[in-house]
């Protein structure tokens, strides 16, 4: 099982700004299929709180900072994210929750596949269940 992992993705700087491109295959270790974000977040809001079966994801703070717990059954791992040239692989069966968003914090999210609710475990024991955990 693949574990999750922290991508330092280019920055390129000049005078100008930076710049951080971000290639399928090449940066993320799949094709991107769809893209997201979340932004706006309550103040002590806490998103996500499932895991997928199939979908792979990156995460990425492309602006403020949040923290991503992940948990695959057995091990569990916090990650701040709060640099937009860092992203957080999660592997498919990866349960997570993301909450402490700082004001302005935007999430974004390159996703594997289409938005899919079947591919969604949103039940903690049925996913323990599917890991042969429970
Ligand atoms: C994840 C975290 C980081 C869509 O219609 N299309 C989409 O692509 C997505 C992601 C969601 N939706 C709908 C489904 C719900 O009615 O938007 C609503 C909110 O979705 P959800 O409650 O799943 O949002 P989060 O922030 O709890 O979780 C999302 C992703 O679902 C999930 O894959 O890892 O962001």
């Amino acid at each position: 099982m693949t574990q999750p992992y922290l991508i330092e993705f280019r920055h390129i700087l000049d005078h100008r700004g930076a710049l951080t491109p971000i290639e399928a295959e090449a940066d993320v270790p799949f094709s991107i299929r769809r893209v997201y974000f979340i932004y706006d977040v309550s103040h002590g809001a806490v998103r996500a709180g499932h895991s997928h079966k199939k979908l792979q994801q990156v995460l990425i703070a492309v602006s403020g900072s949040f923290k991503v717990h992940l948990d695959d059954g057995e091990n569990r791992q916090t990650f701040l994210l709060s640099r937009p040239n860092v992203g957080l692989y999660v592997p498919q069966m990866t349960w997570r929750d993301i909450d402490d968003f700082s004001g302005g914090a935007v999430c974004l999210s390159l996703a594997s596949d289409h938005y899919e609710e079947s591919d969604y475990y949103r039940d903690y024991e049925a996913f323990l269940n599917a890991k042969g955990i429970r």
